[in-house]
């Protein structure tokens, strides 16, 4: 996995599968991560979910609004599900994000914490409103995408001393609220970063 992103999910107790599945690739100037929640937990959101990681590596070099678009249409027939879907681009060093469902977003730039909304709805069911945003990324900025199954928290910053992945992990240790699927994928902005291998996970 690459240096500066870190994964850590957990399946609702009980089940064999996991209904969230996070993505990550590394295109020569960009960066691209995903988390999909299927909704529900069990086999059909673990499915969903799959398909939504399918439909994002099927169009890594589309905008948010695009990658969005061919994951409602590819999960028309399966449950549904949450999305967030972040592109990093390495020139410009920024950062296009935006989300559909109950998922949620952090960004720690500088020391402070900020929340990014979504808009409402489901994908593969519809919605409206999708919402982009685009921001400066500085070097160090970490960004953490996870689903319900992880309680809000304001202290992202005391999670990454050992780094993002150890991060993520104490994260899930921490927030994991048992009552779903639990997911987060973080991402830490390198501006030199020469990328390593994609990973589906
Ligand atoms: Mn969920």
């Amino acid at each position: 996995m690459a240096l500066n992103i870190g994964y850590a999910m957990l399946p609702l107790a009980g089940e064999p599968v996991c209904g969230d599945q996070g993505g990550w690739w590394q295109l020569p100037e960009r960066r691209v991560l995903a988390l999909a929640d299927g909704l529900g937990h069990g086999r059909h959101a673990a499915d969903a979910a799959a398909q939504a990681m399918q439909a994002v590596e099927a169009h890594l070099a589309l905008d948010c609004e695009g990658i969005f678009s061919a994951c409602d249409a590819r999960l028309r027939g399966t449950r549904g599900a949450a999305l967030v879907v972040a592109i990093i681009d390495l020139r410009c060093n920024t950062l296009s994000v935006a989300a559909i469902g109950n998922i949620r977003i952090i960004l720690l730039s500088e020391g402070r914490q900020r929340r990014l909304g979504g808009g409402r709805g489901i994908v593969g069911a519809g919605y409206a409103a999708l919402a982009p945003e685009t921001l400066a990324l500085r070097a160090g900025d970490v960004l953490a995408l996870f689903s319900d199954g992880i309680d809000e928290f304001a202290t992202l910053h005391d999670c990454l001393e050992g780094g993002v992945q150890a991060g993520a992990e104490q994260v899930l240790a921490r927030w994991g609220n048992g009552r779903d699927d639990s997911s987060i994928l973080c991402y830490q902005h390198d501006p030199n970063d020469r990328g390593g291998d994609d990973q589906r996970a």
